[in-house]
């Protein structure tokens, strides 16, 4: 197979290869073309499909050999990955929930990716992630970040099973002792937020994100207002069969807040953590404003100030304030991230580990914004299941950037169908050392609560236009 390359040098080195030693080499060339072929033939090299990566500690070859999607409502709809392989007993659990979406996603993982996976090595992570990311032609997207982030999170579960080890080990190892996590505090007004914020900091919270209702407008991002808490907050219970509408405008919105937080500090003093989600509902002016008049209450964060779309127009924010800034959990490509860390437009970057690709990419945006002097701060919300949250602190935990750690706690009847996953102590999040993610579903439970249709609110201006929620 080297012989054309060594033809080539002897003529070289002869001489032989003026204009017309040109022409008559090209002509043998094309003439050849068994010879070229070989030069790139498959057979030479060993084949990689994904079937086979080599052993682990010299353990038999492993296989995936079915994929179980489990759509299930437990107070909300969450759907589950569960990846079985050809060792008995060896499986993996990932979540694949996308609030308002899951039965798109379910769909894609059932029909579309699982007769893709099987017979595939479980043990080959980031190629799987490539062949499902890049594979398909028709690449990202919130619906197929999510599937590929359930398949991602359950083939991390496997490979920490198969080690005997938490993936945080797999990941580098302990970087902290634990991670450490915010809460939310919302009220209809700032003395509820203040009595809410104090039950947390009683709870051992360090850190609390505050939203209050706006007065005069029907229902605000992330305060019950005057809808359940669960209704607010995007759960079935209480939800009608279609999405409520809550009312927004700005000028009240940028007049209450720095209020809030003012009323906030001189109640709890200057040492708790407090934050703020703006929910991506600002123009850039508006943030500017909003970041500008935060700055005496010295937030940790201010949250998601503008509409993902617009990652260039943080630079008019960090013109005009020093409040950090985070953002990120309306993303799910790897890319978006890109400028606002490169440009340290941002404090924070605050991905959904269940949006954008589960582990395999958060370490690779962590990595990037490291080197940027950005921290990490993952989004926690209760709308995705245990074995995200277990994804994000075992990723907090291992790397050298964390900053914080948004978290909830999930309801009992959650708990029966899905187990496991971090606990909270004095402030910090945590992950036990048991193998893999530490989560696990149980199947005849889900079975219990079938899906239920439900959405997210959506929001309108005063004037009936169409506004972000
Ligand atoms: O409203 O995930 O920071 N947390 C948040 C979340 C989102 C929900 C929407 O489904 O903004 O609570
Ligand atoms: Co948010």
């Amino acid at each position: 197979m080297h012989e054309p390359f060594s033809n080539i040098s002897q003529l070289a080195r002869r001489g032989f290869l003026g204009l017309a030693g040109v022409a008559a080499f090209s002509d043998w060339l094309f003439s050849r073309p068994r010879v070229v072929r070989t030069l790139f033939a498959k057979d030479e090299l060993a084949e990689n499909d994904g079937s086979g990566g080599g052993s682990s500690r010299g353990l038999p070859p492993l296989k995936i050999t079915d994929v179980r999607v489990i759509v299930t409502c437990p107070d909300r709809n969450y759907v589950l990955v569960k990846i079985l392989t050809s060792e008995p007993g060896l499986y993996g659990v990932g979540d694949a929930t996308l609030n308002g979406r899951e039965l798109a996603v379910a769909a894609d993982l059932e029909k579309h990716i699982a007769p893709l996976l099987i017979d595939r090595d479980p043990e080959q992570i980031e190629d799987t992630w490539q062949y499902l990311y890049r594979g398909p032609y028709w690449r990202g997207g919130p619906i197929q970040m999510t599937a590929l982030a359930g398949i991602d999170l359950a083939l991390w579960d496997i490979k920490g099973k198969r080690a005997n080890m938490p993936v945080y080990q797999l990941l580098g190892g302990r970087t902290r002792t634990g991670a450490l996590a915010y809460t939310h505090a919302s009220g209809r007004d700032f003395a509820e937020v203040e009595e809410v914020a104090r039950r947390a900091l009683e709870r051992g919270f360090k850190c609390v994100r505050a939203q209050v209702a706006i007065p005069g407008l029907e229902g605000t991002y992330g305060t019950p207002g005057n809808k359940t808490p669960e209704a607010a907050a995007g759960r079935v219970a209480n939800m009608a069969e279609l999405p409520a509408t809550e009312v927004f405008e700005p000028a009240p919105y940028l007049r209450v807040v720095p209020r809030l937080f003012e009323y906030l500090r001189a109640k709890l003093g200057p040492e708790v953590e407090l934050l703020h989600d703006c929910h991506e509902k600002l123009d850039p002016i508006q943030a500017a404003r909003l970041a500008h008049d935060l700055e005496p209450y010295h937030l940790f964060f201010l949250e998601d100030c503008l509409r993902p779309e617009y990652k260039e127009s943080f630079r008019l924010i960090r013109e005009h304030s020093t409040t950090p800034l985070a953002m990120g959990e309306l993303f799910n490509s790897l890319w978006d991230c890109v400028p606002l860390i490169k440009e340290q437009l941002i404090d924070y970057i605050r991905c959904d580990l269940g949006h954008i690709g589960g582990i395999t990419a958060a370490r690779k945006v962590a990595a990037l914004a490291e080197l940027f002097q950005v921290q990490t701060a993952w989004h926690g919300p209760g709308d995705i299941g245990p074995p995200t949250h277990a994804a994000n602190v075992h990723v907090d935990i291992s790397i050298p950037n964390f900053g914080i750690q948004e978290m909830v706690f999930f309801p009992e009847v959650a708990r029966e169908v899905i187990s496991g996953g971090p606990e909270f102590k004095d402030g910090y999040m945590n992950v036990s050392d048991a193998p893999g993610l530490g989560c696990d579903v149980n199947e005849e439970a889900a079975k219990k609560y079938p899906y239920r249709r439900a959405y997210l609110p959506t929001a309108r201006r005063m004037d009936g236009s169409v506004q972000d929620w």
